[in-house]
């Protein structure tokens, strides 16, 4: 089974509509409005479309933002059973503050295809790399780093590793300091963080660390279509949060999880920029009309590009 080439434009349709709601409030120094305009805008565009979906991953659970919740039934039920992923506003702080990189991110897959993440810490790494044992999570930085030397065949001080700026990765950093690697840090937003590795142009070869868990099956998503490397894995660091996460059916809570297991069959990913970042340009308004830029991909039809968009407002 695959999923129909047309709903990618109804799902360009939901980022960007949901992107353009945010926009409105970029900048006004109120995070919660911002997402809260994404997920409404979001629910009422995906409440629209002609499928049988279901939110597997949502937003907010931890924080009380305003949620398209885990479980919420989506669409007028007339047509595929689809599961669906969704950060509305992926970078809070970065349409708070019009800061660059904020999106609106969506991924959908078949029924039971697509990892029910919950809301928790999740170590990542992530390469441009198709072939298996090049990057892992079991593997010390230094390991990682040596291996893609070769398989680039670029010196480790020729690798560009993405991370985000957090107090957590001091070690991590310290290593790849001292393997000479060039670090890109971010201090948000690992979506987009990781989709770096899709193209050269990004100047990015690995992207690890540790964000948050939904963040990274979104990417995951992503890179799936793009043919990288992607492994994930939990980590737990409250006792409530192990409950839940046995709840949503995760029995081990060490384990590592490679794509494949985080996202099967076929898949759509769209990414709108909301402000200008690394990946995309964010939302421009002309007179009455606005622009949008999506990242979108598509498994089956092995779709991966930058669609632009220009719409009435
Ligand atoms: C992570 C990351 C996100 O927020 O969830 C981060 O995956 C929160 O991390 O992309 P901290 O708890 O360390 O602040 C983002 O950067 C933005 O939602």
């Amino acid at each position: 089974m695959t999923i129909d080439q047309k709903y990618i434009n109804k799902f360009i349709n939901v980022t960007s509509k949901a992107a353009l709601a945010s926009f409105h409030l970029v900048g006004k120094k109120d995070k919660i409005a911002a997402d809260k305009a994404a997920v409404d805008s979001m629910r009422s565009e995906l409440n629209q479309l002609d499928i049988n979906g279901q939110i597997v991953i949502g937003e907010g659970e931890l924080d009380e933002a305003p949620m398209l919740f885990i479980g919420e039934k989506i669409g007028t039920k007339n047509g595929p059973n689809i599961d669906i992923a969704v950060d509305p506003l992926e970078g809070t702080n970065f349409a708070a503050y019009n800061l660059p990189g904020a999106l609106s991110v969506i991924a959908i897959a078949e029924k039971n295809n697509l990892f029910k993440a919950p809301e928790t810490y999740m170590e990542k790494i992530s390469a441009n790399v198709s072939e298996q044992g090049v990057i892992d999570l079991d593997y010390s930085i230094k390991k990682n780093i040596y291996n893609l030397s070769d398989y680039f065949n670029k010196k480790p001080n020729d690798l560009t590793a993405c991370i985000l700026d957090r107090p957590r990765h001091k070690l991590m950093i310290e290593e790849l300091n001292s393997l000479k690697v060039k670090i890109k840090l971010i201090s948000d937003g690992d979506v987009s963080g990781a989709l770096l590795v899709t193209d050269k142009k990004y100047n990015v070869d690995v992207f690890l660390g540790i964000g948050g868990g939904p963040e990274g099956v979104l990417a995951a998503s992503a890179l799936d279509t793009f043919g990288c490397t992607f492994q994930g894995r939990f980590l737990f660091d409250t006792e409530e949060k192990k409950i839940r996460a046995n709840n949503m059916g995760i029995k081990d809570f060490k384990k590592k999880y490679e794509l494949s297991e985080i996202v099967s069959g076929d898949s759509i990913f769209c990414a709108t920029g909301i402000t200008s970042g690394d990946l995309l340009n964010g939302i421009k308004i002309k007179n009455n009309l606005f622009t949008s830029e999506t990242l979108v991909t598509h498994k089956s039809s092995k779709l991966k590009k930058i669609i632009k968009n220009e719409e009435k407002i």
